[in-house]
């Protein structure tokens, strides 16, 4: 097996899970979050930065560096750890998400799905065999099942032909998985928004013995209740000597919520993509630093933040770089952003550890002003 789920304890108060996931590169404190990689790089971030905030795993993307530069390159770079220089876990997804959401023109058969690249044009095809070569080339630690994820809203017909397509393509990802013994293959559960559907989908993946799920198709535009109650349907089928990752969500609210339903991975783009319109996450919301408002403030982007940003640079400082279109601007705003949420994970485990995580979640929401439920 090439990861190990170690369940440390679980919350009183809650029923979050605190563990460590031990990977061929390193441990992963859990709950996770994840920052996002996509193109072999957190955008303007370097390696040295991620491990100052101390992030324990990255994500990158099958789609993405399968049409730029070229799986067979990063081969022969020998992997992407070593491409990227990178030396602590990778997950790759498996290319599913991204055809649907980026790629043109894109054609789903039982064999894979036909499309053309958001780049040139190209007709290019992924398969769930296609997306275990490319990933075994990649060398991730973690690696995903091709999947697909199905929109919202959907109709429930549709929706049940298409989870149980993905439950056949994660059984041909596991036949033509080359490196089982130090990649680990995680399975996507799907089924929309119908409950007995992710029953159907999870009880399935789960009789095929994966080294840990994920649950997909969440987290496209419907609200956050019907998302909760997704999980709670979902999470108690899953192996609990195994670690679940709650796919592309990673708003502060969601990542306190799953963590309560179970989930130990996460990731998003979203601290990443607001940090470079200038948007940062501070202990008391959401603060768009382009505001006039802040011209003459020369205090920190977050008083209660201890991160590289916040220690030596001002409120007035960054809005005047984001406004001139200086590059470091968004360099500080993405490298607070990222700290905040490891931060916020940090606090979630010490919360778990405690045993007081809703009261953690209280007081948080509070100061973020987020309407209390
Ligand atoms: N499948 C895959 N990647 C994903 C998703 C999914 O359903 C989502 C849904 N939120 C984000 N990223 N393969
Ligand atoms: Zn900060």
């Amino acid at each position: 097996m090439a990861i190990k789920y170690e369940l440390i304890k679980t919350c009183k108060q809650s029923g979050a899970r605190l563990g460590r996931i031990h990977t061929p590169h390193g441990v992963i404190d859990s709950p996770a979050f994840m920052p996002v990689g996509t193109q072999a790089t957190v955008k303007t971030m370097s390696p040295e930065e991620l491990k100052m905030m101390d992030a324990h795993i990255i994500l990158s993307n099958t789609y993405h560096l399968f049409i730029r530069p070229g799986h067979e390159i990063v081969r022969k770079a020998g992997g992407l750890h070593k491409f990227m220089n990178w030396d602590r876990p990778i997950l790759t997804d498996s290319g599913g998400f991204q055809v649907f959401s980026l790629s043109n023109m894109r054609k789903i058969k039982e064999e894979g799905v036909e499309f053309r690249s958001h780049l040139n044009g190209d007709k290019l095809f992924l398969s769930p065999e296609k997306a275990m070569e490319i990933q075994n080339a990649l060398g991730s630690d973690i690696m995903m099942a091709f999947d697909e994820c199905a929109p919202y809203p959907a109709e429930y017909d549709y929706v049940k032909k298409s989870l149980e397509r993905t439950t056949r393509w994660a059984e041909r990802c596991l036949q033509a998985h080359a490196r089982p013994q130090d990649q680990a293959l995680f399975a996507i559960v799907q089924g929309g928004m119908y409950e007995d559907l992710r029953r159907q989908s999870a009880t399935d993946l789960t009789s095929m013995d994966f080294p840990g799920y994920a649950i997909g198709g969440l987290s496209v535009g419907e609200p956050k209740d019907l998302m909760n109650k997704m999980l709670e349907s979902t999470v108690p089928l899953l192996p609990a000597g195994k670690p679940r990752y709650l796919m592309g969500v990673g708003s502060p609210d969601a990542l306190i919520d799953g963590s309560i339903r179970g989930i130990d991975m996460f990731d998003c783009v979203l601290p990443t993509r607001i940090a470079r319109n200038g948007t940062t996450m501070t202990s008391s919301g959401r603060l768009v630093i382009r505001n006039a408002k802040f011209a003459e403030d020369f205090g920190p982007l977050d008083p209660e933040c201890s991160c590289y940003t916040c220690k030596n640079y001002s409120r007035a400082y960054i809005r005047h770089l984001i406004k001139a279109d200086e590059t470091f601007g968004i360099r500080l705003t993405t490298y607070h952003n990222l700290h905040f949420l490891l931060q916020l994970m940090r606090d979630v485990r010490q919360a778990i550890m405690e045993d007081r995580l809703l009261d953690f979640r209280q007081d948080f929401f509070t100061k973020y002003g987020l309407f209390e439920g």
